[in-house]
C-alpha cells in the first residue's frame, strides 16, 4: 500500500490532513462515503469493457454487465429517466456526447455564457463547444442578474438553434425547465439540461427536475450527488441509441468500471431518506450563509441563492476575487475566484468568489455554524494582508472542525 511508496504516501497524508482541517467551500466538491472510496479502489479497475452490456468487444464480461445494468437501473429510478448512460468519464465528455447525439459540426447552439453562470461546454469560444458548433450565448439581465425567459425566447427565435443547452456552474437560481421546454419547442430545438452542480439537490427534491422536460440531461456524479468523479447522461428512449453511440465509440473507449461501481453505491446512498435531509440542509445552509454575508456588508449576485452555491461580489470590500481567494485559503477557507455578471475586471482577477455548502453540510455543519463561517470569511476579507488575522483564523477553524468527522457512511 502507500507505506511501500513513501513519496506518494506522504502527499496523500498531507492532502488528507489538509482536507480535514479546512472549510472546503468549492461548490463542485464534496466528501464521498467510505464505501464509495472503497469501490473506487476495487478490482474493477483491472478490467476493460468497451461496448455496452451484452454488446462488448471483450470476453469475461458477466460481472461488468451486471454492474452496468444495476448502475443504469438505479440512475433511471432515482431521476425518473427512461434511459441512462453511466459511462462518461466526467461532465465535459458527457456534454460533448450530448451535442454529438443531436448536432452536426457547424450547427447553431444557444447556451448560457460563462460570466452568467454557464459552463465552458455551453458554447465558450475556446472550448470544443464553441469551436465545433456555431455557438451563441445568452446572458443574465444586468439589473436582476437572472435569466429573463422572454429574452431567451426572443433570442432563440432569431438564432433558431439546433440545441438549447442550459445548465449552471455558478448561476444560483433555479431554472424554469417547463419554460425552457416551451422555448425549445417554439424554435424546434432540442433541450439539453446540464445539472452537474445540482443533481443531488434534484434527487433530494429541493431543486426542479428537468427530466420530464429536457430531451437530454447531463450531470457529473461527484458534486451535490456525492459520488465518485464521473459523468452521466439521462435521456428519452428515442435518443438512447444516439447518446450511447456518441459516448462509445464516438468519444470514449472503455468505461471506468471502478468508477461505475462507486457510482452505483453513491446512487444507492442517494436513494435513502437521509439523502433528502442532506439536500435540504445543503440549501438551508447556503441561504443562511448568503444572508449572513449580506448582513455583513457583502452583495450576493442575483440577491441570493436557490441551491448550494452563491457568487459573492467583493467590490464593497475593495478586494478582487483572486486576492480574496488566496487570503481565504491561507486562513483555512478553500473557495475559488469567480467572475460576476458583466464583470468590469479581467477573468484572472475578477470581482467575486464562489462559495458552496455541500462539503460543509456533509461534515454536519448547520445554520448556527453558518454565522461563524460568515464571520471568518468577512474577518479575512477585511484584513487580507494581516498575517496574525490569517493565522488565528486558520487555527480557529482547524480546532472547530475537530468536532466534525471527515468520514461518513453515506
Ligand atoms: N466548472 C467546474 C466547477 O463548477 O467547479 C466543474 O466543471
Amino acid at each position: 500500500m502507500l507505506e511501500l511508496d513513501r513519496e506518494v504516501g506522504e502527499i496523500v497524508e498531507r492532502e488528507a490532513a489538509m482536507q480535514a482541517s479546512v472549510l472546503r467551500m468549492i461548490p463542485s466538491e464534496n466528501i464521498v462515503s467510505d464505501s464509495v472510496l472503497e469501490a473506487l479502489g476495487s478490482i474493477f479497475t483491472n478490467r476493460y469493457a468497451e461496448g455496452y452490456p451484452a454488446k462488448r468487444y471483450y470476453q469475461g464480461q458477466e460481472n461488468n454487465d451486471a454492474l452496468e445494468r444495476l448502475t443504469c437501473a438505479r440512475a433511471c429510478e432515482l431521476f425518473g429517466a427512461e434511459h441512462a448512460n453511466v459511462q462518461p468519464y466526467s461532465g465535459s465528455p458527457a456534454n460533448m456526447a450530448a451535442y454529438m447525439a443531436v448536432c452536426q459540426p457547424g450547427d447553431r447552439t444557444v447556451g448560457l455564457g460563462l460570466n452568467s453562470g454557464g459552463h465552458l461546454t455551453h458554447g465558450w469560444k475556446v472550448n470544443f463547444s464553441g469551436q465545433l458548433y456555431e455557438a451563441h450565448q445568452i446572458e443574465v439581465r444586468q439589473d436582476t442578474e437572472r435569466i429573463d425567459y422572454d429574452e431567451v425566447a426572443k433570442y432563440c427565435d432569431e438564432v433558431k438553434p439546433k440545441v438549447l443547452f442550459i445548465g449552471t456552474t455558478s448561476y444560483s437560481r433555479a431554472f424554469d425547465f417547463a419554460r425552457l421546454r416551451e422555448i425549445a419547442d417554439a424554435c424546434g430545438a432540442y433541450l439539453v439540461a446540464d445539472i452537474a452542480h445540482v443533481a443531488g439537490l434534484v434527487v433530494a427534491g429541493v431543486y426542479p427536475n428537468p427530466v420530464p422536460y429536457a430531451d437530454i440531461v447531463t450531470l457529473t456524479t461527484h458534486k451535490t450527488l456525492r459520488g465518485p468523479r464521473g459523468g452521466m447522461i439521462l435521456c428519452r428512449e428515442s435518443l438512447a441509441k444516439a447518446v450511447d453511440r456518441a459516448v462509445f465509440p464516438g468519444i470514449q473507449g472503455g468505461p471506468h468500471l471502478n468508477q461505475m461501481a462507486a457510482l452505483a453505491i453513491a446512487l444507492g446512498e442517494a436513494a435513502r431518506p437521509s439523502f433528502k435531509a442532506y439536500g435540504e440542509q445543503i440549501v438551508a445552509n447556503a441561504k443562511c450563509l448568503a444572508q449572513h454575508l449580506v448582513d455583513r456588508g457583502l452583495r450576493i449576485v442575483s440577491g441570493g441563492t436557490d441551491c448550494h452555491l452563491m457568487v459573492v461580489d467583493l467590490r464593497a470590500k475593495n478586494i478582487d476575487g483572486k486576492t480574496a481567494a488566496t487570503a481565504l485559503e491561507h486562513a483555512g477557507i478553500v473557495c475559488n475566484f469567480n467572475a460576476i455578471p458583466y464583470d468590469p475586471n479581467p477573468p484572472r482577477r475578477p470581482s467575486g468568489i464562489r462559495l458552496g455548502t455541500p462539503s460543509l453540510t456533509t461534515r454536519g455543519l448547520k445554520e448556527p455554524e453558518m454565522a461563524l463561517v460568515a464571520d471568518w470569511i468577512v474577518r479575512v476579507l477585511d484584513a487580507p494582508d494581516d498575517e496574525a488575522v490569517i493565522a488565528n483564523t486558520a487555527a480557529e477553524i482547524k480546532a472547530f472542525l475537530q468536532k466534525y468527522p471527515y468520514h461518513h457512511q453515506g
